[in-house]
């Protein structure tokens, strides 16, 4: 007996879910940390591996019937330690968050001292942010970047951690346009007795493909989030160093979490099969180049670009000299279907819930296909739209031209 479709049993989330995939084909989607899973990865992540649960890991499970889970989760870790060169993997974490926590866990007692980029600087909330557990808990010392060139200054990571002896030492971003130099965070807590720590969650993509510098030689653990450049489904992993692996596990369950998200970790497997083909090394390069070709064509257009440009797959806008803040120019360009989000550039005068700049980011468009000449286009409505955020007119004819550019191309996982 075949059972009802959603739009039949729901028509109300079917229609939503018909609307959003409309909005993310027709629209040129910038968010630095979004992007496009494959109809492969959505098929796995739509199974019934959601209907298992699987506490433990493979071989020590707490409820049976794990003959097909416990070799979905070993296929999903032995490609990922093959992809990144890593000794352990867990793929359990939920998410970003989850997986930084764990760590915490694992390492850290509460009120250790703990140090990580500045949310300011373009550093993530679970790296010792005020309002997060992570600052609640622990005794944050956050560094910044340089006021001159908004780099982070290793010189004042070095001179902190000294100072202050972090037992963790994180170093990752979300909002920060420059490789890492995982080599000078590792001598500084090896200066200081640290645990290091790298959150490559936006970048895991490049680093697995080679088109950034990899911590995994350096850091001690290694997290991140599978949905970004990694193109996979929501979720987190977690790498470290086969010393470390009982005390990452112990710490993810039970630690942390119950049943582990089969039907994510499936997805998760699928992602890493898929991001050890050449096709993902070329696109891994495109969406780089792609950043960089679309930062320099801001620049042209009198844009203040953060660090003068990017050396990954996102830069930050700052929009003081076009006389407009962030958040009125990122949903002007909302209007026009291009969409990104309002961001504090360093050292921003404005508060963050309506700063001064834009962050953008090129791995969504890069999944579809889009190139140089697709970076200009895009700069010169970005440019548009941002030199007159209240002209309607000119908005609706930008609408139009970007959903007729994305109609000519494939947005993967979308049915369309
Ligand atoms: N929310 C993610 C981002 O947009 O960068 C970070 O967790």
């Amino acid at each position: 007996m075949s059972e009802p479709n959603l739009n039949v049993v729901d028509p109300e989330i079917s229609r939503l879910i018909a609307d959003e995939n409309r909005r993310e084909f027709e629209t040129i989607r910038l968010i630095a940390s979004e992007n496009y899973a494959s109809h492969a990865v959505m098929q796995a992540t739509g199974s019934c591996l959601t209907n298992k649960y699987s506490e433990g890991y493979a071989k020590k499970r707490y409820y049976e019937g794990q003959q097909v889970i416990d070799q979905v989760e070993e296929l999903a870790c032995g490609r990922l330690r093959e992809l990144f060169g890593a000794e352990h993997v867990n793929v359990q974490p939920y998410s970003g968050s989850p997986a930084n926590l764990a760590v915490y866990l694992a390492f850290c007692n509460a009120g250790d001292t703990v140090m990580g980029l500045g949310l300011a600087s373009g550093g993530h909330l679970t790296h010792g942010h005020s309002v997060s557990i992570t600052g609640k808990y622990f005794k944050s010392i956050p560094y910044g970047v340089r006021r001159t060139d908004c780099r982070i200054d290793m010189d004042e990571v070095r001179a902190l951690a000294k100072e202050h002896r972090p037992k963790l030492l994180w170093a990752g971003t979300t909002a920060y346009p420059r490789t890492l130099d995982f080599a000078a965070f590792r001598s500084i807590a090896d200066e200081v007795g640290a645990i290091f720590a790298a959150d490559i969650a936006h970048i895991a993509g490049l680093v697995c493909a080679g088109v950034h510098p990899s911590p995994m030689a350096f850091a001690d653990v290694v997290t991140s989030t599978t949905h970004k450049t990694f193109r996979g489904p929501r979720g987190g992993m977690i790498f470290c160093k086969k010393e470390h692996a009982a005390a990452i596990d112990k710490a993810v369950f039970p630690g942390l979490q119950g049943g582990p998200h089969n039907h994510t970790t499936a997805g998760i497997a699928v992602a890493a099969k898929e991001a050890q083909t050449p096709a993902f090394k070329q696109y891994a390069t495109q969406v780089v180049t792609n950043a960089r070709v679309l930062a320099e064509a801001l620049l042209a257009r009198g844009f203040g670009v953060v660090t003068g440009g990017t050396d990954n797959h996102l830069m930050l806008i700052d929009l003081t000299s076009k006389g407009v803040a962030g958040k009125p120019a990122a949903q002007a360009l909302d209007r026009a279907g291009l969409v990104a989000n309002y961001n504090a550039v360093p050292f921003d005068p404005r508060k963050p819930f309506d700063p001064s700049g834009l962050r953008i980011g090129t791995p969504s468009v890069t999944s579809r296909g889009m190139k140089e000449p697709e970076m200009a286009r895009i700069a010169a409505w970005i440019d548009q739209v941002v030199s007159t955020p209240s002209d309607d007119a000119l908005i609706a004819g930008i609408a139009a031209e970007v959903k007729a550019l994305c109609a000519t191309l494939p947005a993967p996982g979308l049915t369309v």
